[in-house]
């Protein structure tokens, strides 16, 4: 069998995103593949956040819409705390539209979410104009987007053949897609991150059918990153518990490429 790649060998492969390659660099040095998923209302319980799970995770993924008081004095500030403790910022924004429109709610509107977002991310369903887009706005600022793929949500219709038309659409525009959300591995090229939602330690799911997994099962299933939210976010300590949730995910992470 052939050596598995680590992650410091994607990031030096030449064909990896300039925004892929920060992510794995700080993956590896930081030893986490852990990125937390903060859908909390208020900025500043954010803020605090960020600021005492940081030094564990490498990426930082919010809906801004959620938030009540967003201001941009806000979002200057994470970009401030994401710069201090090294992990990139991801607004799941799940961008839908036509290239047109989601050029300007990108870029502008109340959010101006290409002004702190390093990463973006967003459903092939329009088709590529989508992505071409995003692109005008991300290329000149060094952001990446990440393409939906599958869902964790009960009954969703990205599987399959609409799966592989995802993948497909991402190796088209690669200067601009690095990666996926999807739930298992799905293109055997290296150059692309793959993330994974829905991950607990505790396995079952929610009321409104969201699917659980454990950071082994995910990293095993060819998943590169795995993103929890509530898992961390409704235990009482949340920084020892985004810890072991980096450690389980590092663990797994070494076992399977053999460290
Ligand atoms: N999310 C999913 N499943 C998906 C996609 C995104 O859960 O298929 I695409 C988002 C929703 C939420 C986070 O922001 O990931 C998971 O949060 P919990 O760990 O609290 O379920």
């Amino acid at each position: 069998q052939e050596p598995k790649l680590t992650y410091a060998n994607r990031a030096a492969l030449p064909g990896t995103h300039p925004l892929a390659r920060r992510l794995l660099e700080i993956m590896e040095k930081k030893e986490t593949n852990l990125c937390f998923s903060a859908d909390v209302t208020l900025s500043k319980e954010l803020l605090r956040l960020a600021e005492s799970l940081g030094p564990e995770i490498c990426i930082l993924k919010i809906h801004c819409e959620i938030l009540e008081d967003f201001t941009q004095e806000f979002s200057q500030k994470l970009k401030h705390v994401a710069k201090k403790h090294n992990f990139l910022i991801f607004e799941d924004r799940k961008f839908s539209d036509i290239g047109n429109a989601v050029k300007q709610q990108y870029e502008g509107g109340f959010y101006r979410i290409s002004s702190w977002s390093n990463i973006v991310s967003a459903h092939a369903v329009p088709g590529p104009g989508v992505l071409e887009g995003l692109s005008v706005v991300a290329k000149p600022l060094g952001h990446g987007g990440l393409l939906i793929a599958q869902m964790s949500s009960q009954g969703s219709l990205a599987t399959g053949e609409y799966t592989k038309a995802v993948v497909k659409m991402a190796e088209d525009h690669q200067d601009f897609v690095f990666g996926f959300i999807c739930s298992s591995k799905i293109t055997e090229k290296p150059e692309f991150i793959h993330l994974t939602p829905n991950v607990q330690i505790q396995t079952g799911g929610d009321k409104l059918g969201q699917q659980y997994r454990t950071p082994e099962e995910v990293i095993n299933k060819g998943s590169d990153v795995i993103i929890v939210g509530r898992g961390i976010l409704e235990a009482s300590d949340k920084l020892k518990t985004a810890e072991l949730y980096r450690k389980s995910g590092w663990e797994a992470y070494k076992q399977k490429v053999g460290l």
